[in-house]
């Protein structure tokens, strides 16, 4: 909805990514005055049709859409961003059908380049219900010991430099910087910030963090594509599911 440029980038990176794999989808480019029960209505006609797996409503929404309304209208069947109250309870008992797609992208250098989470001591910076709470979680599960750091969080350094693996993901430019990384960390950046020079850079200072860091994950091209990746994954679930 609306015409947040960021969105239409993201948006358009979804659609080709299921154009490679073969992937029917549709978009509903709505006006950013559209009402909300016009949005609700069109995801319910979607939650009906049958050849439709998975409903994906891109945020953020304009101010007056209440996203908790929009996302408990999507059937959670064809969830496949793992939005919906069902799918969230899912994930916190571990017996989930889809993975919210950046934490799930997060995850896969973690577990498949490098040793396991198990035992290690994992800070994620950040607590919002689609990136912090959900990765707490996913590292959670995979035995990781977890700190979740927010605004409010005294001492952030002190606690980043014991992680292992940090994960951030407060959307401020360069907020980590190499002195608040522990030597040889695994350090994944989730943020995803332009600048006033256009420039995109994530929330990791890139240049003092490689130095200290045993692998980082660059901005643009780490977390991003990860994420539409997973996406496509929870995509060919929900076909298997609805099938
Ligand atoms: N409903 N809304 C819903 N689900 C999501 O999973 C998202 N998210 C976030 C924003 N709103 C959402 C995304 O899709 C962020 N996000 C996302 C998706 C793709 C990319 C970044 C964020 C991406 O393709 N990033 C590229 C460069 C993009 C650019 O040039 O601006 C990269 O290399 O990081």
């Amino acid at each position: 909805m609306g015409d947040d440029p960021a969105s239409r980038v993201y948006v358009n990176n979804k659609k080709k990514a299921c154009e490679e794999l073969g992937i029917y989808s549709e978009e509903y480019a709505l006006a950013a005055d559209t009402s909300e029960d016009e949005l609700l209505e069109l995801i319910d006609k979607l939650n009906g049709k049958k050849e439709i797996s998975g409903i994906l409503v891109q945020l953020p929404l304009p101010q007056h859409i209440s996203e908790q309304n929009v996302i408990n209208a999507i059937n959670p069947k064809k969830d496949v961003d793992a939005f919906h109250p069902v799918n969230v309870g899912k994930i916190m008992t571990g017996n989930f059908d889809f993975v919210p797609c950046t934490p799930a992208g997060v995850m896969a250098p973690i577990t498949q380049s490098r040793p396991a989470p198990r035992g290690k001591d994992c800070v994620v910076v950040g607590r919002s219900n689609i990136v912090g709470k959900p990765q707490a979680m996913l590292l959670l599960h995979q035995n990781g010991t977890v700190t979740i750091c927010h605004s409010r969080t005294k001492d952030l350094a002190e606690k980043t430099k014991k992680a292992d693996i940090l994960v951030a993901a407060v959307g401020i430019p360069n907020f980590i910087t190499g002195d608040m990384i522990k030597e040889g960390a695994v350090v994944i950046d989730v943020g995803i910030n332009r600048l006033a020079d256009k420039k995109l850079v994530g929330d990791v200072d890139f240049e003092s963090a490689q130095t200290v860091a045993g692998a980082i994950t660059p901005v643009p091209g780490g977390v991003g594509p990860m994420t539409i990746a997973m996406l496509m994954k929870n995509t060919i679930k929900a076909a298997e599911i609805n099938r």
